[in-house]
């Protein structure tokens, strides 16, 4: 595409060497028994830029062994909740001292722009830092009316060993949803970072060691799905598991984790409809759904990749959006100015485009994009910022999660039909409104399917917030009171006040 805003110039640094992911098991880095490693190749600069151990069970048992035992005598629960917030404060500032560093390996290991990287990275120190607030809020309730001569206490617990298996698309970001409130819970975990971005999850191992995180508290083990992923969901000494990724995926680890009845809690895809009414301010809902659905190269579950505009502004809007979608600067991920990178493999790169070959097929228009595209010195990873309009409901990219720089328009004429239509869907992770109505906001509010429902905005996020999804979405919350609660267990306990009467 010509008039596309294109950046090929460079201007942060490469790394002089690829980066060496190690394991991080009982308080200590290690490559695999075996010597396996697997190279990352950038897929913006065709080079490699880490090395990962690849992990085997030998690994994973040792660190679901050291989670076990480093839970099972109390190093880490046991703890005042002061001092375990004192720990994660200091990975706090640990990650803030190192923004620089981890954004560089994202950027260059996923594709994503840099800016980007930055804002991930340094934002989830403060997930760290409100986790830590959290750890010293776990209070149970208490019971003075059950009977003259009872007493009841409901006391929360840590879960015990937490398992975490986090995606590519926002590495260091996920993994900060999940690790610092299972550890601010007192559990002790094992993570397991995607094979294609393991970097970022290996320093944060530097982190917890430089911070004084006591061994076997966090252990850290890379590698692939399977074997590393299995047995993190199978292992008896595993009481939960905490995954981030497909929704395929998510119902396997459902069915794995449920032959020994742990907790599972999934986060998966969306498919996040945006619904914009005709009395909406259209240059802001037009800058808005821009923004969601290149941010992160359209890689992103809260992406907001199913417009649903009234008909009668629909032309205007997609005309704006159109129009925006020109002037968003394309191409070179180390450049602090671009705001679209690469696609994270080309794999992914060709799912994208069959969506939109098969959109095209089935009536659709493409009027903006709608390519694989090169970005001149960098290759051929990049897909064009792409517009899809006269979809309707039953398209397969009406359905599916395109997970890519690709917005699809469908159109509605009340607002009962756009609520149908923004519940139809398997999906219920997000949804956004736009109107200056209050009443029509709060009925699309109250009615639409989704865990996080933003008006007159998109994509604002909050720790002290809960994130997650309905239907199949998911199962369970992030962040937040509740988030925090998923790490907690219950137990009453019933006491009798005095001697036994006669
Ligand atoms: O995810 P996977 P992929 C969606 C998005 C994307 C698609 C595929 O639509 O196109 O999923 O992405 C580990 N047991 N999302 O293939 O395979 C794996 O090693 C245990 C949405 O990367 O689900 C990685 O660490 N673990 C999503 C993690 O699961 C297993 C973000 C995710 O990989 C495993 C990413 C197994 N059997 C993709 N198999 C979101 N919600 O944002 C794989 N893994």
């Amino acid at each position: 595409m010509s008039d596309l805003n294109i950046l090929s110039e460079q201007t942060v640094d490469m790394p002089d060497a690829p980066y060496q992911a190690r394991h991080f098991i009982d308080g200590e880095f290690a490559q695999s028994a075996d010597g396996q490693k697997s190279d990352r190749v950038s897929p913006s600069h065709g080079v490699v830029v880490s090395q990962a151990a690849l992990g085997s069970n030998i690994e994973t048992e040792a660190a679901i062994r050291s989670a076990r035992a480093a839970f099972d005598d109390g190093r880490w629960s046991r703890l005042p909740a002061k001092d375990r917030a004192a720990i994660l404060n200091r990975i706090a500032d640990l990650i803030e001292a190192n923004v620089e560093r981890l954004a560089v390996i994202e950027t260059l290991e996923s594709g994503k722009p840099i800016s980007q990287a930055r804002g991930e990275c340094g934002g989830a120190a403060d997930l760290w830092r409100y986790a830590a607030s959290l750890a010293r809020t776990v209070h149970g309730d208490s019971h003075n009316a059950l009977g003259d001569d009872m007493m009841g206490v409901v006391l929360k617990e840590p879960i015990g060993v937490v398992s975490i298996i986090t995606p590519w698309n926002f590495p260091f970001w996920i993994l900060s949803q999940k690790l610092p409130f299972a550890l601010a819970a007192g559990c002790t975990c094992v993570v397991k970072p995607s094979e294609v971005t393991p970097s970022t999850t290996a320093m944060l191992g530097e982190f917890l060691q430089e911070a004084g995180l006591p061994a076997g508290v966090c252990n850290i083990v890379l590698g692939y799905g399977n074997p590393v992923g299995s047995l993190m969901t199978t292992h008896e000494d595993v009481d939960m598991v905490t995954f981030t990724g497909s929704t395929a995926v998510g119902k396997l680890i459902t069915k794995s984790a449920g032959e020994t009845l742990k907790k599972v809690a999934l986060e998966l895809g969306g498919k996040n409809p945006q619904v914009i009414f005709p009395d909406a301010d259209l240059e802001q809902a037009a800058d808005a759904v821009t923004f969601g659905i290149y941010f992160n190269v359209g890689q992103c579950c809260n992406s907001s990749s199913r417009v649903i505009v009234h008909e009668d502004v629909a032309d205007a809007f997609v005309a704006r959006v159109v129009a925006l979608s020109r002037k968003v600067v394309f191409g070179n991920p180390m450049n602090s100015d671009t705001q679209v990178g690469a696609i994270v493999t080309t794999d992914h790169q060709a799912k994208i485009d069959g969506y939109v070959r098969q959109a095209v097929a089935a009536g659709a228009e493409v009027c903006l994009g709608g390519h694989i595209m090169s970005v001149p010195g960098l290759g051929t990873q990049f897909y064009e910022p792409t517009v899809v309009r006269g979809v309707t409901p039953d398209m397969v990219i009406a359905r599916e999660e395109v997970f890519g720089p690709v917005l699809t328009v469908l159109t509605f004429k009340t607002l009962d039909e756009a609520i149908a239509l923004a519940n139809d869907s398997t999906y219920g992770l997000s949804a956004g409104v736009w109107s200056e109505n209050i009443h029509t906001c709060l009925e699309f509010c109250r009615r639409v399917q989704a865990g996080t429902v933003w008006t007159n905005t998109w994509m604002d996020g909050f720790p002290e917030l809960t994130f997650g999804g309905m239907k199949q979405s998911g199962q369970g919350r992030e962040i937040g009171k509740y988030g925090f609660e998923e790490f907690l267990e219950v137990k009453s306990l019933v006491m009798r006040i005095g001697r036994k009467r006669a």
